[in-house]
């Protein structure tokens, strides 16, 4: 990827435009849960103070959204998503990962993808807290795929052997999504 250039089919926009498919949800920090489950030596259950004290990582980088925006050197903060897997132990075979949200939204993420460097749960965008419409307070960022991809209001990591579609991939988008090839759609 040359930083600065933009995927075919992609125009720059400042910032990210909140896309739902349902209500933003709301929560009381108290109450916050990640469950790390599926094909995973150790299951597990974070609370947010135990997502605060995992080592934390910032990453910049593109944005981009399979609608034709691309938002430039966004700047993410949080727990990169190799320290997570580092605490599960995904087992051999471990292919998927599916992301889902308080409200409901579910994608799969291929665990290659998914172990990205740049790939993480993020809890600051530019510097700020996430905001409600952008995820609060935690989102899975994979700035390698479309942005479908990086579930916003996270509750639960499944890692899965075998492929289980998310919700925009039950409806024909591609099980991959990489903009620098354009996966828009399954075909
Ligand atoms: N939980 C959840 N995450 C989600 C979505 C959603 O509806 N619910 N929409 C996805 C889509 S289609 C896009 S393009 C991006 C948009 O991110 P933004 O709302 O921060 O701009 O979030 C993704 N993550
Ligand atoms: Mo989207």
């Amino acid at each position: 990827m040359v930083p600065g250039s933009l995927p075919v089919g992609q125009r720059w926009v400042p910032k990210p435009i909140p896309y739902d498919i349902g209500p933003v949800p709301s929560l009381d920090l108290r109450r916050f849960r990640l469950r790390l489950s599926g094909a995973v030596e150790h299951p597990s259950e974070l609370a947010w103070d135990e997502i605060l004290g995992l080592p934390q990582v910032t990453v910049e980088a593109d944005f981009h959204c399979v609608t034709g925006w691309s938002v430039p050197a966004l700047r993410w903060e949080g727990v990169s998503t190799r320290v997570l897997a580092d605490l599960v132990r995904p087992r051999e075979g471990v292919r998927w990962v599916v992301a889902h949200g308080r409200e409901g939204y579910t994608t799969n993420v291929p665990y290659l993808q998914f172990l990205d460097p740049q790939s993480l749960l993020a809890h600051r965008m530019n510097e700020a807290p996430l905001s409600p419409e952008h995820g609060y307070p935690l989102r899975l960022v994979v700035p390698s795929l479309y942005a479908w991809k990086s579930a916003k209001y996270l509750a639960e990591l499944e890692f899965l052997t075998h492929l289980r579609r998310g919700f925009w991939e039950e409806r024909g988008y591609h099980d991959v999504g990489d903009p620098w090839r354009g996966e828009r759609y399954r075909r």
